[in-house]
């Protein structure tokens, strides 16, 4: 078996402090760490997941597997991201409200720091009205709601009428991501940004930075 099977089997099993001492060997051993993200812990995950889907695990293991999974990104995340970068503008994060998943979340802020952004992480469950009050508080240049659900993704449009109502819309930008979430849907709610993954996330909230920069 390889690390990378390793660290998946761990995660699987929900043992936090074995994914994380396999992840620690993982990078002594020189392997990447996107490699050991997405070929260890997400495919771990994923296995989990069609589980769940398939009611051969229920929420307990899956909670266990979370918790193994974040365990296991502590020692990746100086990896995942590049130190030394200025700040380039003011991130509000959070998992809309009624929705618990907070793992994807956690990995878009990770890479969103990673590229100098000060991300102001507002959790799970986050209402309407926290969202805009976070943006009004930390001056927010962008504000990423997640969602995992298809029955929470809804409560991104309350997120975009929220902000608008506040008169604070104009001012910044609107990004969407989590499974359910696509481009039409990010669209049709008048969000101003759709990113599949965490990576793509982190560059689109550059994209946006600079754009503005340029038109000013
Ligand atoms: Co939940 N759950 N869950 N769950 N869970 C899913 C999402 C599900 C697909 C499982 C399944 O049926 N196959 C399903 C949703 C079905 C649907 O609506 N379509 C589901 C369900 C049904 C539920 C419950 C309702 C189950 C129940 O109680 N009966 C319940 C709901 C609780 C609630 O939220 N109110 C529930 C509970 C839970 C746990 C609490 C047990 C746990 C969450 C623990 C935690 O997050 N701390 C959990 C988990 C772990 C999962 C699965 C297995 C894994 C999710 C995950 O973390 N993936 C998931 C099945 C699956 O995805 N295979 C499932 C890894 C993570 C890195 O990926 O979050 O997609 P992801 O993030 C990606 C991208 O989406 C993107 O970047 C990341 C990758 O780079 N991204 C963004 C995410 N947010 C972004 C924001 C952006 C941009 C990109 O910009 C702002």
């Amino acid at each position: 078996m390889s690390i990378l099977d390793d660290i998946s089997a761990f995660l699987q099993k929900g043992r936090a402090n074995e994914t994380k001492a396999a992840v620690e060997k993982a990078l002594e051993e020189g392997v990447g760490a996107k490699d050991i993200l997405e070929g260890g812990l997400m495919a771990g995950m994923n296995i989990i997941g069609g589980k769940f889907k398939r009611n051969e695990v229920y929420v307990p293991e899956v909670l266990i597997a979370a918790r193994a999974m974040n365990a296991g990104l502590l020692p990746l995340k100086p990896h995942l991201v590049s130190s030394g970068v200025k700040s380039r503008g003011s991130v509000v994060i959070g998992t809309v409200k009624g929705d618990l998943h907070d793992i994807g979340k956690n990995l878009v802020k990770m890479m969103m720091e990673g590229k100098g952004f000060e991300v102001h992480d507002l959790g799970v469950d986050v209402s309407s009205e926290k969202f805009v009050n976070a943006a009004r508080e930390f001056n927010a240049d962008i504000v990423c709601c997640s969602a995992l659900l298809t029955t929470t993704m809804t409560e991104m449009k309350s997120v975009v009428e929220a902000l608008k109502a506040s008169g604070l819309r104009d001012k910044l930008a609107i990004m969407v991501g989590g499974a359910p979430v696509t481009d039409s849907f990010c669209k049709s709610i008048g969000a101003d940004l759709y990113s599949p993954d965490a990576a793509s996330a982190a560059d689109a909230a550059v994209a946006v930075i600079e754009s503005v920069a340029k038109s000013a």
